[in-house]
Formats: C-alpha cells, structure tokens, sequence
C-alpha cells in the first residue's frame, strides 16, 4: 500500500536571516512558525502523513525543503542548490528519502533548487534560473530519459524560481504570472493567469482530496480557479511569501511504500 507522505522541516530560530531579493520589514520568526503549523494541519487533514525533518540553526532557510530534492519518477534527485548558503541542506532529506527511493545527486558545476521543477503527466517541467543552469537540467535530463519521461526546460526570467511564476493546479492547468517565464514552453497545458493585481502574490498546492490550497493575499486568482471548478482553501503564509517562498516549497509530496 503507498502512503502519501510530506516532508517537512520546521522554521528555524534563525528564520530572519533567510535570503531575499528584495530587503523588507523583518521577518516574523513567530509568526512564520504559527502558519507553517497552519500548512502542516491542511496537508495532514487531506490525508498526508507528516515526515519532520529536523530544523537546523545553521541554515535559516532550510524550512524551504523543496529547494533540496526532487521526486522524478521512481528516483529522488538530491538537488545542489544554486545558493551556497543552501548547500548543507541536503544531507538529512537525502537520508530521509533514501528509506523510500533510490538517490542521484546533482554534481558540480550542476546546480539545481526544487522550486524550479515540477511534473506534469510524463513531462518534468525545469526552470533555467538565477538558481538552477544548465548543467544541473542536463543531469536532471539523464535522470528522466532513464525512466522515458520527457524534459523540458522552462527560462524564467524577473523572478526566483519556475514556481514562483507557474503552478500547476491539477494535472492539465498551471496558473502563470505574466512575463516572468517563455511560455512558449509551456504549450499543451491549460493556462490561467495570476490576477496582474496580485503579481507575485499567488502561490497553490493541489491538495489530495481534489481541493487546492492557496495563498490568503490572492483573492481574485483564487477566484479565477474556483470558476474552473477548483475548491480553493485560503492559507496565510505571510511571512512564508516575505522570505520568496509559496506553498510549494515548504514541503516534499510523494507516494511512499
Ligand atoms: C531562498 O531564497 O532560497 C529562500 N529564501 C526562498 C526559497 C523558496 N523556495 C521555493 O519557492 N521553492
């Protein structure tokens, strides 16, 4: 029997000292952890079974595990993330899903973060980004091609990551934000766009249960997504979003058995 399994790892005290673009308010550390239990509850009461990787107070960022592995078929790829600062946190998700799958890294030069990719059908969808180059999508081709799954690379640009700009809401839609990524790539999936009011600020999970968990400060794009027959749970992940993080990344989805 599989069990549909969430990785997750808690924000650390060192929180406030994670990247971002653009400088803000300070971060909220209490706040933070408040929604990421919020997060936790909705993954758990759509059937998820809670992994908890434990925080570390030397990488304030390591509550976005996404960024460190990647589920491509039947194979987990322990990312390199294209952070320096990023790259010690690797080591206990790759320890915590080798009980589940068999592990490829990503070496050097390559670099790859887990928000850039996702999977549609037998498609892996890779952002070219600030983050992840060009060596780190040929070896994450090679991982694919093993398994007769198709790669194609997606170049963003004004933003973090793939899925900071495209998300993928069940398994033919992505929500885009507009100029941010060549959505030339993207033909054959069925695009929405994110309310251009609200750039940036729309991020979505598909839950188990056919619901799909969204951003609380995108009303309008929610709305869009419930005239395609969406049910959409609101979440307030403020200080999730303050630090360039969505919904996504706070979490690794799979199947375990
Ligand atoms: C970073 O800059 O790496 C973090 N502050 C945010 C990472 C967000 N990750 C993601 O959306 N997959």
């Amino acid at each position: 029997m599989s069990v549909p399994t969430a990785l997750i790892r808690p924000v650390p005290d060192c929180f406030d000292g994670a990247l971002v673009r653009d400088r803000q308010p300070e971060l909220d550390v209490v706040l933070a952890r408040a929604q990421h239990h919020d997060y936790r509850e909705a993954l758990e009461r759509s059937g998820y079974s809670i992994v908890v990787v434990p925080t570390d107070e030397n990488h304030p960022d390591c509550v976005f595990i996404e960024d460190t592995a990647v589920v491509v078929g039947s194979v987990a790829v322990i990312t390199r993330p294209g952070a320096p600062s990023r790259r010690g946190e690797t080591d206990p998700v790759a320890r915590m899903l080798s009980t589940h799958f068999p592990l490829v890294e990503v070496r050097e030069p390559g670099t790859v973060d887990g928000g850039d990719v996702f999977m549609m059908g037998d498609v892996v969808y890779v952002g070219r980004s600030a983050r992840t180059n060009g060596e780190g999508i040929h070896q994450l081709r090679e991982v694919a091609s093993d398994q007769d799954l198709e790669l194609v690379t997606v170049d963003v640009h004004n933003t973090l990551h793939l899925k900071s700009a495209v998300l993928p809401i069940d398994i033919e839609t992505v929500v885009v934000t507009r100029d941010a990524v060549d959505e030339r790539m993207l033909e054959g999936l069925r695009i929405v766009y994110e309310a251009d009011s609200e750039r940036h600020r729309f991020s979505a999970l598909p839950l188990r249960d056919d619901r799909v968990l969204v951003t609380a400060n995108a009303p309008a794009t929610a709305e869009t997504i419930s005239t395609l027959g969406h049910e959409v749970v609101p979440i307030d992940v403020s200080q999730i979003q303050a630090a360039d993080g969505g919904l996504t990344c706070i979490s690794i989805l799979f199947s375990a058995v």
